[in-house]
């Protein structure tokens, strides 16, 4: 049991829950890897929603809210440390769900699919098919789902699949600690913030912004703005944390 009043304590709770759900086979053992890497630039980020990220989730949410077939691709990391935030967003943003994995089985597949619905989630259903430009499995999705996506939302998402769905012209929104990574330059919008810091911005916004707010956003913001307020920032932290 973590004590409440522990300095670290939301790390600690959230590295607790992905070591149990990649006991139970929901967290890939890579993903555990995948969310040690998170840390290090969360670290250097102050662990905060910083200003650029808040706009930058502001202007998901209007994406989401301007999109005619939003969906969002949920991973086991995704799903283990935000299944319970994944139901408000859906309802607000009007998404579909799927689920999307780098290291597929159909076990793991079925395992996160009812931690969803568990969680009220209303996963899509149905026979996932290779349609998108890829060799690897990330290649299977539901034709009615993300094949169809307009505007999709892809948390810690990796660089090949980001490539590939923004030359199938969608729009590609993914939220990634880090700010160099391939995902993050490939994306339409990169929201740099935590996973579960990012998502209750996200669903808020989708509810309060005003259709004429949400249009001038969803219009006007460039994603190559929101990657140097990050890398500024943690450029920041370090100097100060190395003086
Ligand atoms: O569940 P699967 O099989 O689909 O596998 C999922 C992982 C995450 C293993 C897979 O997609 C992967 O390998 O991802 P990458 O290429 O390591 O990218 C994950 C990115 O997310 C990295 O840039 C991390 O810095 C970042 N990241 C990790 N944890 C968080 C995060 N960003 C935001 N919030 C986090 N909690």
């Amino acid at each position: 049991m973590i004590p409440p009043t522990h300095p670290r304590y939301r790390s600690l709770v959230a590295r607790e829950r992905l070591a149990r759900y990649a006991a139970e086979g929901i967290v890939s053992l890579e993903g555990l890897a995948a969310h040690g890497r998170g840390e290090a630039f969360d670290y250097l980020l102050g662990e905060r929603t910083t200003e650029s990220a808040l706009l930058a989730e502001k202007v998901a949410a209007a994406l989401m809210r301007g999109a005619e077939r939003p969906v969002i691709s949920v991973n086991g990391n995704t799903a283990a440390l935000a299944a319970e935030l994944l139901a408000p967003l859906q309802e607000n943003s009007g998404a579909k769900v799927e689920v999307n994995l780098f290291h597929r089985t159909e076990e793991r597949m079925q395992k996160i699919t009812r931690l969803l619905r568990d969680h009220g989630v209303r996963v899509e259903e149905g026979v996932a098919e290779r349609l998108l430009p890829l060799s690897h499995d990330r290649a299977l999705c539901l034709r009615e789902g993300i094949y169809s996506a307009d505007v999709l939302l892809v948390p810690l998402e990796d660089g090949d699949r980001c490539q590939a769905l923004r030359k199938m012209g969608k729009t590609v929104i993914t939220i990634d600690l880090n700010p160099l990574s391939r995902t993050a330059r490939s994306a339409s919008l990169t929201i740099v913030d935590e996973l579960t810091r990012a998502l209750p911005h996200l669903t808020t916004f989708c509810s309060s912004l005003s259709g004429e707010e949400a249009a001038v956003l969803a219009e006007s913001f460039k994603n190559d703005y929101f990657l140097e307020a990050a890398r500024d920032t943690m450029r920041r932290g370090l100097l100060h944390a190395l003086d």
